[in-house]
């Protein structure tokens, strides 16, 4: 009977406009396999791609894992449809990894309701339950965005800039993601605490390369160049050099001092050709840790609520040729 159910909701999704890329294959008591609906943010940047690539090779099927996937396209909706699909074909696990912090009690009460366990990872959900989710695993935002803005008090120190006037532009990831939430407050707190600097705009690049290059270019054609631009993200980051390319702007060493969270390849080799001048390092990594919870959960164990994933600043004269090679992403 679950086959049918399961073949109907599928038929029923593809009919009605919908398309059903998370159907399990094979029901509940006819395989051994662990089930699990990963509902991802989206593929908005570099760093989401490898992050979706860790949870596809950890959770595989040689690993004893089902992998069902939705992409959300960075909308919410899109996030309880794919939650409330997973529930209904009766997951064993479901990972879901939020876009924004709030609303979501609802629907991991469904879940919860349904048995499933639910681990959330990267981005946090603001709920008063913490039961609500079985573990966490990300990154410290707040402190590595601490210590960029530290590296950048003493870059313009050892500059000498301390009194003159420091214009900052502020790129900001999507509105309301703890990524963007933490690392907005740390420059804030920065800017509070050193009078010389100003944030001169706070832009909404939603963490693409397209969104930030956009505003950038608005930006600078009514305004004066920035002394640094501080960039929620790399591929936002790569918006502003884009911009600045084309408005003939020179920025790294001798020109705006770029500062960029990620630190994926591609923004590592800009790095170490001195066109990035800070790369705070962001580890997407989470698929092993995420195997690690779901097996110790097969076990009978209780997993560690929130585990973080470890991370670095890089600057040009930490990045060799063969640290370059030795990234996985
Ligand atoms: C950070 C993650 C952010 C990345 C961006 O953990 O949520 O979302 O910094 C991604 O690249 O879009």
């Amino acid at each position: 009977m679950k086959r049918l159910t399961l073949i109907f909701c599928a038929l029923a999704l593809l009919l009605l406009g919908g398309c059903a890329p998370y159907v399990r294959q094979t029901p509940e008591e006819e395989t051994t396999l662990i089930t699990v609906g990963f509902s991802q943010v989206g593929a908005e940047s570099d760093w989401r791609v490898a992050n979706t690539e860790s949870m596809r090779e950890s959770l595989s099927e040689e690993n004893g894992f089902e992998l069902l996937f939705d992409n959300a396209r960075q909308k919410q909706e899109n996030q309880f449809k794919a939650i409330r699909t997973f529930i209904q074909q009766d997951v064993d696990y479901i990972v879901l990894a939020p876009v924004t912090e709030t609303g979501w009690e609802s629907v991991l009460e469904e879940a919860r309701a349904a048995n499933i366990p639910v681990i959330i990872v990267d981005r946090q959900v603001e709920v008063n339950d913490t039961t609500l989710f079985t573990s966490w695993v990300g990154s410290d935002f707040r402190k590595t965005a601490d210590e960029a803005v530290a590296w950048l008090a003493e870059a313009l120190d050892a500059r000498a800039e301390t009194d003159t006037d420091v214009q900052i532009l502020h790129l900001q990831g999507t509105p309301g993601s703890t990524a963007q939430l933490q690392r907005s407050a740390a420059l804030e707190a920065g800017a509070f605490k050193h009078q010389s600097w100003t944030i001169a705009a706070q832009l909404n690049g939603d963490f693409t390369q397209a969104k930030a290059y956009e505003e950038t270019r608005a930006y600078l054609a009514n305004n004066p160049v920035p002394d640094v631009v501080y960039c929620e993200n790399d591929n936002m980051c790569f918006g502003v050099m884009q911009a600045m390319d084309e408005l003939g702007i020179a920025y790294g060493e001798g020109g705006v001092t770029l500062i960029t969270f990620d630190a994926v390849h591609r923004a590592l080799s800009y790095c170490k050709d001195g066109k990035i001048d800070l790369c705070a390092e962001c580890n997407p990594l989470h698929g092993p840790r995420v195997r690690a919870i779901i097996e110790q959960l097969e076990r009978g164990e209780t997993p560690e609520k929130r585990s973080y994933l470890s991370e670095q600043l890089f600057m040009k004269d930490r990045i060799t040729d063969e640290l370059l090679e030795s990234r996985i992403y």
